[in-house]
C-alpha cells in the first residue's frame, strides 16, 4: 500500500513542474539558481550581467575570473554570494546577425546546458532572464517560443525541478513568454 502511495506521488511531482512568467529583477527574487545572461569571457558586462554582479558582490567576479570563460550556448556554476539563491549559472547566449549562424540552435544549447547544471546541484527551483533579447538583440519572438519548448522538452516526464521561473525585466517580454507558454 506505502508503495503505491509512493508511486502515485512521484507521478504526480512529475506533473507538478510549473513554469512561471513573472516581472520583475531577478537579482531579487529567490531560487535555489540564478541564471546569468553573461558573454564569453564571464567578466561581467552590463543588462542582467552588470545587475548580478552588481547584486551579487565582488567575490562573484573573482571566482568567475578562474573559470576561463564558457563558450555560446555552453553553461558554468558558480556560488551566488550575496543573491538570494545558492548558485548563479552563467551562459553566454547567441549574438544575434542574421538567423544564419545557429543562432536558434545555440539559444536551445544555453537552456540545456543550464537546466543540465542546476540539475547535477539539486536546484529545484530556477530563475532564468531572457537570454539574448537585449544587448545581443535577438528577436524576443523567436527568443520565447525557444526558451519554453527547450524547458518543456528537457523536463517531459521527469522529476527534475518543481519550478523554472522566467524573471521579464519588463511587460513586453513578460507577454512574450506568456504568449509561448500558452502556445
Ligand atoms: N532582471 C531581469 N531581467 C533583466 C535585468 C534584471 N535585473 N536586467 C536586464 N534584464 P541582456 P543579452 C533583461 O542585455 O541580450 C551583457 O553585457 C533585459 O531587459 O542583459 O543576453 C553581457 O555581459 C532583457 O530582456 O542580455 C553580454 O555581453 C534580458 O534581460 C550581453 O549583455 C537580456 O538582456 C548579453 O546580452
Amino acid at each position: 500500500y506505502s508503495d503505491a502511495l509512493r508511486l502515485i506521488c512521484a507521478l504526480e511531482r512529475k506533473c507538478n513542474m510549473e513554469i512561471k512568467i513573472t516581472l520583475g529583477d531577478i537579482t531579487k527574487v529567490p531560487a535555489d539558481a540564478i541564471v546569468n545572461a553573461a558573454n564569453p569571457t564571464l567578466l561581467g558586462g552590463g543588462g542582467v550581467d552588470g545587475a548580478i554582479h552588481a547584486a551579487a558582490g565582488p567575490e562573484l567576479l573573482a571566482e568567475c575570473r578562474t573559470l576561463g570563460g564558457c563558450d555560446t550556448g555552453d553553461a558554468k556554476i558558480t556560488k551566488a554570494y550575496r543573491l538570494p539563491a545558492q548558485y548563479v549559472i552563467h551562459t553566454p547566449g547567441p549574438v544575434w546577425r542574421d538567423g544564419d549562424d545557429c543562432e536558434e540552435e545555440l539559444l536551445a544549447d544555453c537552456y540545456k546546458s543550464c537546466l543540465k547544471l542546476a540539475a547535477e546541484h539539486g536546484c529545484r527551483h530556477v530563475t532564468f532572464p531572457s537570454i539574448s533579447t537585449g544587448l545581443f538583440r535577438f528577436p524576443l519572438s523567436k527568443a520565447a517560443p525557444i526558451a519554453v519548448r527547450t524547458i518543456k522538452e528537457f523536463c517531459k516526464n521527469k522529476d527534475i525541478f518543481d519550478c523554472i521561473e522566467f524573471v521579464c525585466f519588463d511587460e513586453k517580454t513578460k507577454k512574450a513568454y506568456e504568449t509561448a507558454l500558452e502556445d
